[in-house]
């Protein structure tokens, strides 16, 4: 295997990086990495195994489950249950978190904060969706973690990634030293590094966005979208409209080739729909380390503080330059609704 590095030579290889680095991160990424090549498995043969369709059950958010988003969840939690470095799972598919207690478990330190499949609705269309992943050291230094270990900051995340199960499955992560791109080779089963270092162009013209809110949309989102659709050659407008229905994937295409997400809030979901301990903040993270920008639109999603479990967030993330126009934007629509009530 000359010339490739695997993902566990390169984690092992950047362990270096953390004096107080004993192996636990550098293992429970390792877990992580091997729930996501048997989560690949099944994606891949979804519609010639029975794992398509709907699970005939709720989660919290009121949303359908699908079979595979099921399967996926288990999947995820028996990986960081058997590896023994977490000690809290807190998943878009359960309602509470979940405590791993097993003897391996015993003095795990991690909290990992999950959507173990993105976009479900996808597929049974057979489109890209993927997994979303945030880790966090738990604070408390005595008994059992507690809710409090799990709703921290985005700026305590010691690590954050994503799989995309694509044309090509890949994991990209970073653990605050960069963003690297790994892609499954499945003649040797391993995440081949073949994205080293990745970087957000600082500028782009892709958006992304579901247009079909766009009555609900506030005013500064709906003029960032006009000013998109403007006709100005200087500024590489009109920009291209493209929206998959999966972050990851939407997310992932504009980290390579520049362009901005962005889901507001809407009439269905006034506090924006994404989850902001296991979408927007490891998300945030990535696209921060890769040299771009993310908000909610007024406040970086970094700084934002959980409250709940499964507290919804806005999000304005992608090309710094991009992020940074339709900030003004909300900002401007803003002074403008002050205004109008001091008029009053
Ligand atoms: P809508 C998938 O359910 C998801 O959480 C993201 O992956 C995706 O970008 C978004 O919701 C799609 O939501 O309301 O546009 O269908």
């Amino acid at each position: 295997m000359s010339g490739i590095k695997t993902l566990g030579q390169f984690i092992i290889e950047k362990q270096a990086d953390f004096s107080y680095a004993k192996g636990e991160l550098s293992r429970l990424l390792r877990d992580i990495g091997i729930a996501a090549k048997i989560v690949n498995r099944e994606v891949n043969k979804a519609g010639l195994v029975d794992i398509l369709g709907d699970a005939g059950t709720m989660n919290i958010q009121g949303e359908g489950q699908k079979k595979l988003d099921i399967y996926a969840n288990t999947q995820f939690i028996s990986a960081l249950t058997s590896g023994g470095e977490c000690c809290i799972v807190a998943t878009e598919e359960e309602d509470d978190f979940v405590r791993i207690e097993s003897p391996v478990s015993k003095n795990a330190k991690y909290i990992v904060c999950i959507d173990p499949l993105d976009g479900s609705s996808n597929i049974d269309v057979n489109v890209a969706v993927g997994t979303i992943f945030s880790i966090f050291r738990r604070k408390s230094t005595e008994g059992t973690a507690t809710l409090a270990d799990v709703l921290q900051k985005g700026t305590e995340q010691v690590a954050a990634g994503y799989v995309i199960y694509g044309s090509s499955t890949m994991l990209v992560y970073t653990t605050g030293k960069g963003v690297n791109g790994f892609t499954l080779d499945p003649s040797i089963g391993e995440f081949c590094l073949s994205h080293p270092d990745m970087k957000i162009p600082q500028d782009g013209s892709i958006y992304s966005i579901n247009e079909g809110n766009y009555v609900h949309f506030p005013e500064g989102v709906k003029k960032y979208i006009k000013y998109a659709q403007v006709h100005d050659a200087a500024s590489n407008r009109p920009y291209t409209s493209r929206y998959i229905g999966s972050m990851v994937a939407d997310i992932h295409r504009n980290l390579i080739k520049g362009g901005i997400y962005i889901y507001p809030t809407t009439a269905s979901s006034p506090n924006g729909k994404l989850r902001l301990l296991y979408e927007c903040n490891p998300m945030a993270f990535i696209v921060e380390q890769a040299g771009g920008r993310a908000s909610d639109g007024f406040n970086r999603i970094l700084e934002i503080e959980p409250n709940e479990l499964h507290q919804r967030a806005s999000i304005f993330i992608g090309s710094e330059k991009m992020v940074r126009m339709a900030e003004g934007m909300m900002a401007a629509e803003y002074v403008e609704k002050i205004a109008t009530i001091q008029s009053a």
